[in-house]
């Protein structure tokens, strides 16, 4: 007798929490990828949900007979064909609101970080250079007195710049759509803001409106005091402008944790001591993990047990099973 328990798909890796909350509600089943040809006769009969880390094409969800949900671990899921969903009427998940404090925390670290060169302090401590070569050199750059733009004021974006309010440094943002509920001065555009300001934030999604939107452009009008932040999406920054932009002078520094072709950073990026670095930590702690891995199970419970999804993304808004 084939099983009764509705069966998940996990193209690839998922959390060790995610398939212990799903327990022995449903009927597991695992590719070794993402890849649709790996999709075999009987997974196509019987998936009817796709746990994610970011990673699924129209093409897998095409080669699945009867997918109801795309359950993605993370808020960003530019990885997740949901205008596809939406034509097929698969909701797609996602996990917000759970990590917005720990990706703006991640944010003022590496802010910090690339203004007063933090880990090359710490480095410069550790190869014992303080005993013999003296005090560390002071940093050129400082967070007093500078003009912050977030490119993207949503659920992270507001985290980040209520965290900066406590620094004293005034704030600006650009989106497309100004927000009615914050202080801050809205640009119309991002070159407007990027000409008002001395350091840019961008918390903005992966998406075609804002790939490479972070380019020789915005980097001029910056200046060579501009400092820019990266902590959305890679594909936002158009990566080897700003290494030209850094290798001239256009702006003074850059912190990143985010990237075009990750887990892969150019080496330009990295012989550079005016960037400062980290590899895709924006919420990677124990606890906010923990808490991501279980609204994904959430969303998959809810909406097999309570044909409700909790958190749909604006293109599938399908909150009902069976809508
Ligand atoms: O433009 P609006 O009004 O929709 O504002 C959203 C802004 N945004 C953009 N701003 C300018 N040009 C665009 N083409 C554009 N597309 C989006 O980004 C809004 O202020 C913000 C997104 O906010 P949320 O949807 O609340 O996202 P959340 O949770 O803050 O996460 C942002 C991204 C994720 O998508 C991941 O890629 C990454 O951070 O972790």
């Amino acid at each position: 007798m084939s099983d009764p328990r509705p069966a998940i798909l996990i193209p690839g890796k998922m959390n060790q929490r995610v398939l212990d909350r799903l327990g022995d509600r449903f009927e597991i089943l695992r590719l070794d990828g993402a890849d649709p040809a790996l999709v075999t006769p009987e997974i196509a009969t019987r998936t009817r949900a796709i746990a994610t880390f970011n990673k699924v094409s129209s093409g897998l969800m095409d080669a699945v007979d009867h997918l109801e949900i795309v359950a993605n671990f993370g808020v960003g899921y530019d990885g997740v064909d949901a205008a596809h969903a939406a034509t097929k009427g698969i909701v797609v998940t996602n996990t917000p609101n759970v990590l917005d404090d720990e990706v703006a925390d991640t944010t003022i670290g590496l802010l910090l970080n690339t203004l007063r060169r933090f880990p090359a302090a710490e480095a410069y401590l550790r190869a014992g250079k303080w005993a013999s070569d003296g005090p560390f050199p002071l940093s050129p750059l400082t967070l007093r007195g500078r003009t912050v733009g977030l490119y993207g004021l949503g659920r992270i974006g507001l985290a980040i710049a209520r965290r900066l309010e406590a620094f004293g440094v005034t704030l600006a943002y650009y989106t497309r759509n100004p927000r009615p509920d914050v202080p801050y001065r809205h640009y119309p555009t991002l070159k407007g803001l990027a000409e008002a300001v001395d350091t840019l934030i961008v918390i903005v999604p992966g998406t075609d409106s804002t790939r490479h939107t972070v380019n020789a452009e915005i980097f001029s009008a910056l200046g060579e005091k501009g400092v820019v932040i990266s902590i959305g999406r890679g594909i936002t920054v158009d990566e080897r402008a700003l290494i030209e932009a850094l290798q001239a002078g256009t702006i003074a520094a850059a912190g990143l944790d985010v990237f075009e072709n990750e887990p892969h950073v150019p080496q330009a990026l990295i012989d550079l001591p005016t960037v400062a670095l980290l590899p895709h930590v924006g919420s990677a702690s124990v606890a906010t993990r923990d808490a991501m891995s279980d609204l994904v199970a959430d969303n998959l419970i809810a909406w097999f047990e309570k044909g409700e999804a909790v958190t749909p993304v604006s293109e599938t808004p399908f909150t009902r099973r069976g809508r």
